[in-house]
């Protein structure tokens, strides 16, 4: 695909978001929509984003989770970039006025503050990570129906995120085990979610080894003080006004959120 239409693509994406629009998927009619070139229009996506100002704060993993493939009818992990409007603040209210049709889905964020570069090791990731913390992320396809036919398509909607939230830090995360903790998000009180952490690539600091692998095919890495969404442990739920959105994660804070109309 040559760069003009890659542009046109990134920008299309972009008028979408901004209008709450959906859009037809491309791959409906481009038949040469190559994964490079997804990961392309996401990054004109998102250098449309800083040219306006926005800041690059973090990193998310997406499709980590075997039932959230399912729930997409995807095959592999993919991922996205965060700045700095996207974030809304734990215990605070989000508006649904400006999305499309948004979910919201339990994970858990890993704040890196060294440079992680290519084939990484578990101890790697763990002596980078200055806290973990629960994360709400939500998300919101700028494609009609929240349905892909394929990665191409959800790649270069920034893999599908809109905003994230992340809960109380946890800094002593070495004395867990990442591997067994119960993730439970309750819709006003009534659990809807519940998953594990290793339901996040079997183990979610995998899912940041996963993060500088798939990077470092665009010759990328994650940069030291950097946000990592690992991926969400359960399917997503739609957001509706009045909802009243918590997350308890085993030996984790817990954190919440309100949506109004
Ligand atoms: C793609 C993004 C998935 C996750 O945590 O699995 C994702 C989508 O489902 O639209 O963020
Ligand atoms: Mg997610």
């Amino acid at each position: 695909m040559d760069e003009a239409q890659i542009l046109k693509i990134a920008q299309t994406l972009d008028d979408a978001r901004l209008k709450a629009t959906p859009l037809p998927q491309f791959s409906s009619f481009i038949k040469d929509f190559s994964r490079a070139d997804a990961y392309h229009a996401q990054e004109e996506g998102i250098k449309i984003r800083t040219s306006r100002g926005e800041k690059i704060i973090g990193l998310k993993m997406g499709l980590t989770s075997e039932g959230k493939r399912k729930q997409m009818n995807l095959d592999s992990p993919l991922y996205g970039v965060l700045t700095d409007i996207m974030e809304v603040p734990h215990a605070g209210t989000f508006n649904l006025k400006g999305s499309i049709h948004p979910k919201i889905e339990p994970e858990i964020a890993f704040y890196i503050n060294k440079d992680l570069k290519g084939k990484i090791t578990r101890d790697d990731v763990l002596a980078a990570t200055e806290y973990i913390a629960p994360a709400l992320e939500i998300l919101d396809s700028r494609y009609e129906g929240f349905k892909y036919f394929s990665m191409e398509d959800v790649i270069a909607d920034n893999s599908s995120s809109s905003h994230f939230i992340i809960g109380p830090k946890c800094t002593n995360f070495k004395s867990l085990n990442l591997l067994n903790l119960k993730m439970q998000m309750k819709i006003n009180g009534l659990v809807l979610a519940e998953g594990i952490s290793s339901d996040i690539s079997g183990d979610p600091v995998v899912s940041v080894i996963q993060l500088a692998e798939l990077l470092s095919f665009r010759d990328q890495f994650i940069p030291a003080n950097t946000i990592v969404l690992a991926g969400a442990a359960t399917l997503a739920i739609s957001l509706e006004p009045n909802m009243l959105v918590s997350l308890e994660v085993d030996n984790l804070e817990k954190m919440s959120l309100s949506v109004e109309e």
